[in-house]
């Protein structure tokens, strides 16, 4: 069976719980526990040298990286609906991907961090800015469509929505950002959709 290695705060862990969920594939959770270190231990560092959540472990498979564990998931069990292979429709999924590693991880995510997890190393006016900026373009984006792309759920929506939608665990209010919060709540009624704390 499919194993997932993870943390119920961690957004990237959620990540591709939810998706496991959605493509209603049975896994067991093994909880790494983050606040006591289990990530340095070296047991878990001999599975995933980073010393990061999420880890997937699918028979001999495995795989760090939430957007990597999406795409792996998307193609082995998904088909065709969650990342269409042809060149240009798989640059536009690729495209949030990289977004949520970019501009959602410098922004909302850092912002999230700082507030609730005390990293004060962060620098928070920057998160902010940067959060103001990913939101006004997903607004913008998002003002014509009803997904990110192909007018379908796809892994891109899956990886841009925990730390967009947890934006507010970082005392940043969506209440600016309407095509923003109807999406979230479109994402919220998929079957299989399942919370976690802070949604
Ligand atoms: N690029 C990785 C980042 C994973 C990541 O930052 N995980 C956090 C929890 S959300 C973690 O394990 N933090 C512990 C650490 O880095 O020490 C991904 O997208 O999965």
């Amino acid at each position: 069976m499919i194993q997932l290695y993870g943390h119920e705060m961690s957004g990237n862990s959620y990540k591709v719980r939810l998706f496991l969920e959605l493509l209603n594939l049975e896994y067991e959770w093994v909880k790494v526990d983050l606040m006591k270190g289990e990530h340095q231990s070296p047991e878990y560092l001999a599975l995933n040298p980073f010393g990061q959540v999420p880890l997937l472990v699918d028979g001999d498979t495995k795989l760090a990286d939430a957007q990597a564990i999406l795409v792996y998931l998307a193609r082995q069990y998904g088909g065709e609906e969650w990342l269409p292979l042809d060149a240009l429709s798989l640059a536009q999924v690729v495209r949030w991907l990289s977004t949520t590693a970019g501009e959602v991880r410098q922004g909302p995510e850092n912002a999230r961090l700082y507030h609730l997890f005390g990293a004060t190393s962060i620098n928070i006016d920057r998160a902010y800015q940067k959060a103001e900026y990913i939101l006004t373009q997903l607004d913008k984006h998002l003002s014509t469509r009803t997904w990110l792309e192909f007018e379908r759920t796809t892994i891109a929506d899956i990886a841009i929505f925990p730390y967009i939608a947890l934006a507010p665990d970082g005392k940043i209010d969506l209440a600016s950002y309407p095509n923003v919060l109807a999406w979230i709540e479109r994402i919220k009624q998929l079957p299989g959709y399942i919370p976690m704390a802070g949604l």
